[in-house]
């Protein structure tokens, strides 16, 4: 079911960029972490040197609180209230498009949970709160033929999916909160997916399509070698879909 680690896409037959940018940086990248300017300039030097390796080399960069920043694309936009959007299409009856603003006057969820990466960190009790997507689902109304939902990303790179019913679960949040606080743009903000049961892969980063089809389309990293289906071990605890 799950990979070793080792087994990994993101560590597999990427050693040499690793040990080159870990040359190149030395120690520096320990102060520069600090500095938030810098650090976006070390993350577009990453991304430049990335296209060989993209998340072997921004996965190195911590990102606070035991979080790992990832990003496979080499910079993203920064969107706020003017001009985030959502939308939701494919096999509905009702399109819609939110705004950031449409997407706080609905019903929150909070949730506290491990955050779980398939390379083996994890930040324990992490609340997350959002809308369900559920919520979503329902009020564009699935056509009989959809059986799945792919999320689309701001990044113009990730791509994640899930099964409408997996979709459907209490425990899947478009997020606006992270640690409860707004989500930052670093982990993904100001919206992200957030897929408890499942690793963190799961949880795209700068949501901005969600577009049901009638099959499960694999995302990203799926494509290069991670499970579609990403339920975290049982041992975990997470499995049960909450009632409420
Ligand atoms: N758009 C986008 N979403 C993404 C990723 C990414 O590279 N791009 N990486 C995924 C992976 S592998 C992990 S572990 C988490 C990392 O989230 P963080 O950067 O908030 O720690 O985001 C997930 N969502
Ligand atoms: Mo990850």
């Amino acid at each position: 079911m799950n990979p070793e680690p080792s087994e990994q896409p993101e560590e597999r037959g990427k050693p040499i960029g690793r040990r080159v940018l870990l040359g190149t940086l030395g120690l520096g990248a320990l102060g520069v972490v600090a500095a938030p300017g810098l650090q976006r300039g070390l993350e577009s030097f990453l991304g430049s040197a990335a296209d060989k390796d993209p998340t072997g080399l921004t996965g190195l960069l911590p990102n606070g609180g035991g979080f790992r920043y990832y990003s496979v694309a080499s910079s993203v936009p920064h969107k706020d209230d003017g001009n985030y959007r959502l939308t939701v299409d494919g096999l509905v009856d009702r399109p819609k498009t939110y705004t950031l603003a449409d997407l706080r006057a609905l019903p929150q969820t909070r949730m506290v949970k491990d955050v779980q990466c398939v390379t083996g960190w994890r930040v324990p009790h992490t609340p997350f709160e959002g809308v369900r997507l559920s919520r979503l689902l329902d009020a564009a109304g699935a056509r009989p033929t959809a059986g799945a939902v792919r999320f689309t990303c701001f990044d113009g790179t990730y791509t994640e999916s899930l099964t409408l019913d997996q979709a459907r679960r209490a425990d899947v949040l478009v997020a606006l909160r992270m640690q409860d606080k707004d989500l930052g743009h670093s982990h993904g903000g100001p919206v992200r997916l957030y897929v408890a049961p499942m690793y963190f892969y799961k949880s795209a980063k700068w949501l901005s399509g969600i577009t049901l089809t009638d099959e499960v389309e694999p995302g990203y990293w799926e494509e290069r070698g991670y499970d579609v289906d990403a339920w975290v071990g049982r041992s975990n605890g997470r499995d049960d879909e909450p009632t409420s």
